[in-house]
């Protein structure tokens, strides 16, 4: 690293000397061969930097205090400031005329990060700070009551009782509570938003929001446009669920609370954020005693720890050919929340040194949600290990949305009929009953969230952009929720509060358009997996378990990393260059069409 830093150095004099001492005489135009060269020393430095800065934000996350905070800050400086002169030095480069690889790279480069810093050192260090402490403090959330009275509890607490309660009043409290604990970011917000800007100008974007939406191989515009396509092609699937919900609601807590014509309150979802809405299942459950989907008592009963329920996900990456996880996953991951320390439970999957050393780091409880989750992060995991032949800078999903899609597809396979054979439920019903019952679970899982998916970012771009100003950011954070969610706050809310805080990637800076598009891909490779598979039948029933002939193209596409276009990883499974809802909406035509019938006569819309 020392010997960089010189390097680069004697490099920005030596071309100040000569702009000053040869006036009028050009300077000597770099030469594709240059370009290569600096494009394999920046892939060999960057290994070195990334596994430093990996290594400090695992400590960090599994083990948060002022100083793990201070260390992980440190490693990301160095990262940022090394960023910062590799992309001024590559713009020598500008205009030559490179080979792809070399040219995709030199891209790349520029959009590696999510928060780029501004060169100024001073300045660097204090978003290194900022952004490792708006972490900490949702790592290190709990809301102990008004007076402080209550026992404190933790996210994962406070999820529990969103997800099971039924009684107004306790949900309320357990809402309010955690949002209790992003009042205090934001200020830091504040500052991670215009000097993250300053970042996003020195790499060529005009805000961070455009950085972002310049990592898909399109315009940024485009990429607004392609979203609103694919949300328009889902969005009546998703008005027609939730009529049905809230009329169920309804029923549960009457028509002063859960209006007719409005917006569903957000606190009775079953999910802190309203993102997912299946712990409302057993109350929404269409066909009520048509098949037993509840995994959560099986797991339990079943004697299930984290750690077999982690294996029980490997299995089916294995089944589809993929190589084991290494010895180094088992000893190394963080499978359940330690009891002794404060530590950042929201599941990630990790590659900490691009070569092998992966891991999860994830609070497992024993629900059919956390077996979802697994899935998920393995699926993250399996494909670190795919492209880890590739330079590091290649070492990305397609685009993100894929690297998010990949264990959720392979979780699509989880069906009654999997569920069974693994020994978790009882034989599922063949019937049109016990179809619409997993449907509608699945439905309140994947359904529910793609307009909260979509409006993250939304919120985030004008943050960005400077449309959205510090003085409204929560009144436009709930205009966004309500507009595309349909849901409101519960209880008034002000600009003394910072809800959008209360959402894990808001303070960590983790782009969120991946998983919206994710959504949508998830079902576009489980149809093309079901179809290598030979499978033939109701979409929502395959399962590839098993599948070689899924898994081989699937690990195909997934080895091309981010080294080529999306469009090419996605026909390297799918056949299709295009992201479409086609399959999402397929998958859950029998639960829509039913939907329609029971939504009849009913005045759906808010
Ligand atoms: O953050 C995640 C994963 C880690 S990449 C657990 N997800 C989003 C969320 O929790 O909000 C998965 C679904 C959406
Ligand atoms: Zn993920």
């Amino acid at each position: 690293m020392k010997k960089y830093i010189a390097i680069v150095g004697s490099l920005l004099l030596a071309a100040c000397a000569t702009s000053g001492a040869n006036q009028g005489q050009a300077e000597a135009k770099p030469t594709p061969e240059e370009a290569r060269a600096f494009v394999e020393r920046v892939n060999r430095e960057l290994q070195q930097l990334w596994t430093r800065q990996a290594t400090a934000s695992w400590v960090k996350a599994t083990y948060i205090t002022e100083d793990t905070d201070r260390l992980a800050a440190w490693a990301r400086e160095e990262v940022m400031a090394y960023m910062s002169r590799a992309v001024e030095e590559s713009k020598r480069f500008d205009g030559l005329d490179l080979d792809d690889e070399t040219a995709r790279a030199l891209k790349l480069l520029r959009l590696s990060q999510s928060l780029p810093a501004p060169s100024e050192a001073a300045l660097r260090s204090e978003l290194a700070l900022v952004a490792s402490q708006l972490q900490s403090i949702y790592g290190r959330g709990k809301w102990c009551g008004e007076d402080g009275n209550q026992p404190c509890r933790d996210l994962g607490e406070l999820s529990e009782t969103i997800a099971k309660s039924r009684d107004w009043d306790e949900l309320l409290d357990a809402w309010v509570g955690w949002r209790t604990v992003s009042t205090e970011m934001r200020p830091l917000y504040e500052r991670n938003v215009a000097l993250g800007n300053l970042g996003a100008q020195g790499m060529g974007f005009a805000n961070l929001g455009e950085l972002w939406r310049s990592n898909y191989d399109m315009t940024p515009a485009e990429v607004e446009e392609e979203t609103e396509r694919l949300w328009q092609q889902v969005k009546p699937l998703y008005d027609d669920l939730h009529c049905y919900v809230r009329s169920r609601l309804q029923a549960i807590y009457g028509e002063d609370r859960i209006p007719s014509d409005g917006p569903i309150p957000a606190h009775v979802l079953g999910n802190m954020w309203a993102q997912d809405w299946s712990n409302l299942y057993p109350e929404l459950e269409p066909f009520p005693g048509q098949g037993d989907l509840n995994v959560d008592e099986a797991l339990v009963r079943n004697g299930y720890d984290a750690v077999r329920m982690t294996k029980l996900g490997e299995q089916f990456f294995l089944s589809l050919g993929f190589d084991p996880l290494p010895e180094t996953f088992w000893t190394r991951s963080m499978l359940v929340q330690p009891r002794d320390r404060d530590v950042v439970c929201h599941a990630s999957a990790w590659d900490l040194t691009g070569e092998g050393d992966i891991r999860i780091k994830m609070c497992i409880r024993p629900t059919e949600e956390d077996l979802i989750t697994i899935h998920h992060e393995l699926g993250h995991n399996f494909y670190y290990q795919k492209y880890n032949h590739l330079p590091p800078l290649f070492q990305r999903g397609a685009h993100d949305g894929f690297h998010e899609a990949v264990g959720d597809a392979i979780a699509l396979s989880i069906t009654p009929q999997y569920l069974h054979e693994v020994g978790l439920i009882g034989e599922p019903p063949a019937d049109d009953k016990g179809l619409i019952n997993f449907q509608m679970k699945m439905a309140l899982q994947k359904i529910a969230f793609l307009p909260f998916g979509k409006l993250i970012d939304q919120w985030r771009w004008d943050v960005f952009s400077g449309k959205i100003g510090p003085e409204e950011y929560n009144k436009s954070w709930w205009e966004l929720r309500e507009r595309y969610q349909g849901v409101s706050a519960p209880v008034a809310r002000t600009e003394e509060h910072f809800d959008p805080g209360a959402k894990y990637h808001i303070p960590a800076n983790v782009p969120y358009l991946r998983y919206f598009l994710a959504h949508i891909l998830q079902f576009q490779f489980h149809k093309a997996m079901c179809e290598l598979a030979g499978y033939e039948g109701i979409l929502a029933n395959c399962s590839v378990y098993g599948s070689k002939e899924a898994g081989e193209k699937l690990q195909a596409m997934l080895a091309l990393g981010q080294s080529r276009p999306w469009p090419e990883a996605l026909e390297a499974l799918t056949g299709t260059r295009e992201m479409d809802a086609a399959p999402l909406i397929e998958y859950f035509e029998p639960l829509q069409n039913w939907l329609k019938e029971q939504n009849k006569g009913q005045s759906c819309g808010w």
